[in-house]
This record gives structure tokens, C-alpha cells and sequence, in this order.
């Protein structure tokens, strides 16, 4: 499908989403992949019109486009009635899930906005509770796994808050904080500091792939991989637009924490994240109750020094006693990033090549092949591999690394890979470079795997413990052999717990693989919270299972989220149904999706009521 010649990536000289400079020669190389596994067209035209959200007539809507066009400028406004155009990660669509479980067509945006400051923001906040018109915020839109830029809600009206407020407002090399726009990705923020001639003195953290929003994947507690891998802990301040009316009739914005003061709060804003009374901050994480404009983050300063290493273990059944040896090492900070604890399989297919190169029958690719494919690589054979980096200067990690040999070889058959031996464009150079803040690309290129490559995870927290760990590792492989779906596991280990992330990856033009992944993953989902595992992310489409497992004593924590839903949003106009959390007005009319649905709306939405003034 891939035509000879592909369009130029984008970079960061032509689009705040684009990639660096230093990366264009792997963007190139990554789209010609993904554009080789394609089997259709790019360009879909809509079967179904414009995607009206339910409680508006097509005229009444077609007159508030008309409306939100004078107030912003018809320039920022797109309306989506004709076509949707795929992509891919560096061009990745804003008005849908490009890598959807259902119809193109359910999780899709009726237009999109570009507001190009606070005061827009408080606009199209306005303007949607004059026209009940529910609206979905996005930064950048790449929360590719999780539903990429895709509303809940069918017909939503989409923010695309990164094209036009992606300034990178501050950074402070005494302090050693930042303070971003939306827009600002992960590969804009590190190329700020190259520029500046700051990224020497400092760091900052980035996922897997660096084309996401800081403030999105912190929003959504994405993580990285040094020390600072957790995002959320390292945001501090938040400036939001609230969605409700408040009583004089005006649209609020807040600044939290110290931000909150009347005088001089910017002194100290990015420095102490809590301010004073109740810290606020989480409940516009993972929620529907605000839209972020601005957000402080913490750089991580240089080290002094840092070395990669990668361990491979020979079994599957090592898996145990090898996360029994990470756990103190990890508490006790001998083991100090967020490393990862990957399968075989993944470093195979991390090399970006289709599945059928290796092996052409039905089903989960068996074992012995996938060792024997391992063994003529830099790899070797092997169950198991581990991704960690020390820090400081050569004496402290000797004195660490020293440890950490000594206790990963108590596992029989623990090999340590010599990274002089590893040829430049091995994949452990690039969990080297994300592990010391340098973003990256390499992680994309699993997703060839499948032709129309798309992917959604399963992403459970557990405690540090083999118990744990062989839990989750079994009912994942019981369910990806009833499913007929390899299995990629990675452990991301934090400091008192960890994320299992496995990215189930399936051909988007193949609806039998697509149902069957679904249940794959719904299956999953309840097998982990019977045992007391609970998701710590999820895609659109199993948000509402996810928040139902949540239920402890009665459903007491989403009653209490539905009252500040309520409070605060009372016409629900902002991302209904984000993590299951649905605006009085949309309660008990079938949104919930539960599983094997086609169609993901529910029956409407209630009028607004007296008590639900503007
Ligand atoms: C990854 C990690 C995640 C996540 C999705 C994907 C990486 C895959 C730690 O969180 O949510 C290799």
C-alpha cells in the first residue's frame, strides 16, 4: 500500500506537534513501515453525515457553529461532515480513534476548535452551556492505546487546545521547574532546553514515545522512565476553566496551589505544589471538571553520570523470583528509574517487522519460535528482559551496579548483555536515551506487528511481588490463547508498585481480531479486579468496566465523583463519560458500554432542568 514516496513528517519548524530535527530520518523510516502494513486508504468518507450530539436538533446545531465561528474566528473552527483522514503517531488525526474498536464513526467529533488563549477557552466554555453542546479537551491528542483523540461521547465538540497555546512559558535553571501550555510535547520541551544550551544542567522525563502533551500524559498519569517518572507526583500548579456556571454568571478559571495567592504567586507556583486548605489538583486528573491551560512540572537536574543496563532471564517461570529480587532494590532506590521488565516477544517485535516474517499460522505465536527468532539476536534467548539505567558518577554506580549484578544472578541463567557489544541501532540505545531525557521514536514500531497496526493496553497496578506478577502473567496468556492474540507483556516498575502494561495489538480492518481483543481485554479487566487488580488507565471503550471495579463500599467513590460532576458541571457539558463518570443528564439512558456493543450512545440526554440553570 505504502506509496514510493511518502510526504515529509512534519517537524517542529512546521507544526508545535512536529518532530525534531534529529528525528526526521526515523520518522521517515517509521511511516514508510506503517504505510507498507496498510491495506486501505487514508480518507474515509462519513457514511453517517455530520455527528450531531444527541440533545440538539441539526438546525440548532448548524446555528451554534455559526455563533462559535464569529466569537473565534471561522478559521478556528472545523466542522467534520465529510470525510476523516487516519495517519499515524506524527500525524495522527484529531476528531476520531484512529485505532478504533468499533465503527470509525462512533468515538468521532462533529467539529473541532482552536482557541488561542484562556479567554477562547472560557468562550467555547460559555458557548456550550448556552447550547448544551458537549465538548471534549484535548492537548495533543496522542493518547494512542487509550482512545488517541477520540470523545466519548458521539458528535462531541473537540477543543484542540495544542495547535494554537503551546508556548512553553517558563523555564527556570535555578529552580529547575517549567511552566507549559497544552501544546508543549515531551520532544518541544527537551528541544527547548538543547536550544537553550540547558539540557546539559537539566532533564526532563519522557514516555516511550515524545510526541505527547506534558500536560496531557501528566493529566492522564502517564509515565517515564528516570527517576521522575511519575509524572503526576512531579507536576506542580494547574491553571483550569471550570465548566459550570457559576452564580454571577461568569466562567471561572482557578490556578492552584501556591498559583492561588493574590500577590506574587508565579514566585513560588512550580516550587511547592500544595498551596494552602484542601489540595485540589487530583480531582482534574483523569476527570471531566476541568480544562488544564497551564501546568508547572519539575526538571530533573543532570546526574552526573548515567549507564543503561540490560539483564536477560532463560524463563518464563522466573518471572517470580526475579520480582521478589526488584523489589527492595527498587524501594531502597538501588534500582532508581521506572525501568521496565519486558517479555521476549516484545523485543522481537519492537524490531518493527509484520508477524508473518516470523511465523505464518493462527493463533498466539508459539514459544519455541519466538526463542529461536531471539537467539540470532543481539538479545539472545531468552524469557525475559531487563531495562534499567544507574545514575550519578562512575563510583556511585559502580557501587550500585555491583549490587544489582550480584542480585539478578541468583537467578539461574541470568545473562548481563554488554552494551559495547550492541550495535548503534539496537533498542537498548533507546531505552538508554529515554532513561536519561532524551525523547525517542523506536517504541512505534511494534504496532507493524498486525497490518493496520493499532493497539489498546491492559494496564493493571500490583504490588512488587511474584505472586503478583505471576497472577496477572497467567490470566493475561489464558485470555490471549482463548483470543487467539500474542501476548507482550511489560512490568513498568515504580517505587512501591508496579504497571503492567500489555499492549494487545490488532489489525484495525479486521472485525473478527477486533471483537475478539475486545474480549480479550474486557475479560481481563474482570479476572484481574476478582483477584483485587485494578487499571490505572484505560481506553474510552472500557472506562465504564474500569470505574465499575472501583466500587468499594457501595459504589462510594463514584457517587461522590458523580456529586462533584454535578456541582461543578451542572449542564454536563464537559467529556461525559470520561472515566465513567456521566453527567446527571446522561444517567441511567444506556451509555455505560459493557461490552459487545456496536453502537456506543445511549438513549439520549435530559433537558436541562429548572434547577440546572445557566
Ligand atoms: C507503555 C507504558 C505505559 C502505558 C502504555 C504503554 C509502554 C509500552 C507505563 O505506562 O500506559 C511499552
Amino acid at each position: 500500500m505504502a506509496p514510493l514516496s511518502l510526504p515529509v513528517t512534519p517537524t517542529l519548524r512546521d507544526a508545535h506537534s512536529g518532530i525534531p530535527e534529529r528525528l526526521l530520518h526515523k520518522a521517515t523510516h517509521a511511516k514508510l513501515l506503517i504505510y507498507d502494513g496498510k491495506t486501505v486508504s487514508d480518507t474515509i468518507p462519513l457514511q453517517r453525515g455530520l455527528p450531531i450530539p444527541q440533545g440538539i436538533s441539526k438546525k440548532a446545531f448548524l446555528s451554534a457553529i455559526d455563533e462559535i465561528r464569529d466569537l473565534l474566528g471561522a478559521e478556528h473552527v472545523q466542522l467534520n461532515d465529510k470525510e476523516i483522514k487516519n495517519g499515524w503517531y506524527m500525524e495522527s488525526p484529531n476528531t476520531h480513534d484512529m485505532m478504533p474498536l468499533f465503527d470509525f464513526e462512533e468515538f468521532i467529533a462533529s467539529a473541532v476548535v482552536y482557541p488561542g488563549s484562556v479567554e477562547d477557552v472560557k468562550l467555547i466554555v460559555k458557548w456550550a452551556n448556552k447550547h448544551l453542546v458537549p465538548l471534549f479537551p484535548l492537548s495533543i491528542g496522542r493518547n494512542l492505546g487509550y482512545g488517541g483523540s477520540a470523545p466519548r461521547v458521539r458528535g462531541s465538540v473537540t477543543i484542540d487546545l495544542g495547535r494554537r497555546m503551546n508556548r512553553i512559558l517558563d523555564i527556570n535553571a535555578d529552580d529547575f521547574t517549567c511552566l507549559v501550555e497544552p501544546g508543549v510535547t515531551f520532544y518541544a520541551l527537551h528541544e527547548e532546553l538543547v536550544k537553550r544550551g540547558l539540557d546539559d544542567k537539566m532533564w526532563i522525563d519522557t514516555p516511550d514515545l515524545g510526541g505527547g502533551s506534558v500536560i496531557g500524559n501528566t493529566l492522564d498519569r502517564g509515565v517515564g522512565y528516570t527517576p521522575y517518572g511519575d509524572h503526576w507526583a512531579c507536576h506542580s500548579g494547574l491553571e483550569v476553566v471550570l465548566p459550570g456556571f457559576g452564580e454571577d454568571g461568569d466562567v471561572r478559571v482557578i490556578r492552584t496551589g501556591m498559583g492561588a495567592l493574590g500577590v506574587g504567586g508565579e514566585k513560588t507556583w512550580q516550587c511547592f505544589p500544595y498551596g494552602f486548605g484542601p489540595y485540589n489538583d487530583g480531582i482534574f486528573s483523569q476527570s471531566n471538571l476541568g480544562i488544564v491551560t497551564k501546568m508547572g512540572m519539575t526538571l530533573m537536574p543532570n546526574p552526573g553520570g548515567f549507564e543503561s543496563f540490560m539483564y536477560t532471564f532463560p524463563n518464563e517461570s522466573d518471572l517470580a523470583p526475579l520480582i521478589e529480587i526488584i523489589r527492595p532494590l527498587r524501594i531502597s532506590n538501588i534500582l532508581e528509574n521506572v525501568a521496565q521488565l519486558r517479555h521476549g516477544l516484545q523485543t522481537l517485535s519492537v524490531k518493527g517487522h509484520p508477524r508473518t516474517k516470523y511465523f505464518d499460522g493462527t493463533g498466539p505465536m508459539p514459544e519455541d519460535i519466538v526463542r529461536n527468532h531471539l537467539r540470532q539476536t543481539a538479545t539472545g534467548e531468552c524469557a525475559w528482559v531487563y531495562y534499567g539505567m544507574s545514575y550519578g558518577p562512575a563510583h556511585i554506580r559502580r557501587y550500585k551496579l555491583e549490587i544489582i549484578d550480584k542480585e539478578f544472578h541468583r537467578i539461574p541463567g541470568c545473562k548481563r548483555v554488554d552494551p559495547s557489544t550492541l550495535p548503534a541501532d539496537e533498542y537498548f540505545w533507546s531505552r538508554d536515551r529515554i532513561a536519561s531525557g532524551t525523547p525517542d521514536l523506536e517504541e512505534l514500531k511494534w504496532v507493524n506487528w498486525m497490518p493496520n497496526g493499532s493497539h489498546i493496553a491492559f494496564s493493571p497496578v500490583s504490588p512488587i511481588r511474584g505472586k503478583d506478577a505471576e497472577n496477572l502473567f497467567e490470566l493475561a496468556r489464558k485470555r490471549h490463547s482463548e483470543a487467539g492474540i500474542d501476548l507482550m507483556p511489560a512490568f513498568c516498575v515504580g517505587l512501591r508498585e508496579m504497571h503492567l502494561i500489555v499492549e494487545i495489538v490488532f489489525d484495525a480492518e479486521d472485525a473478527g481480531m477486533k471483537r475478539r481483543a475486545e474480549k480479550c481485554l474486557r475479560d481481563m479487566i474482570d479476572d484481574a479486579a476478582k483477584l483485587g487488580y485494578g487499571e490505572y488507565r484505560t481506553h474510552l471503550a472500557l472506562m465504564d468496566q474500569v470505574a465499575g471495579t472501583y466500587n468499594w463500599n457501595d459504589n462510594a467513590l463514584m457517587k461522590f465523583n458523580n456529586t462533584l460532576k454535578d456541582a461543578l458541571d451542572p449542564n454536563g457539558i464537559l467529556a461525559p463519560g470520561r472515566c465513567g463518570i456521566w453527567p446527571r443528564r446522561y444517567r441511567n439512558r444506556g451509555w455505560e458500554l459493557k461490552g459487545g456493543e456496536t453502537n456506543t450512545e445511549g438513549d439520549g440526554v435530559a433537558p436541562v432542568s429548572g434547577n440546572l440553570k445557566m
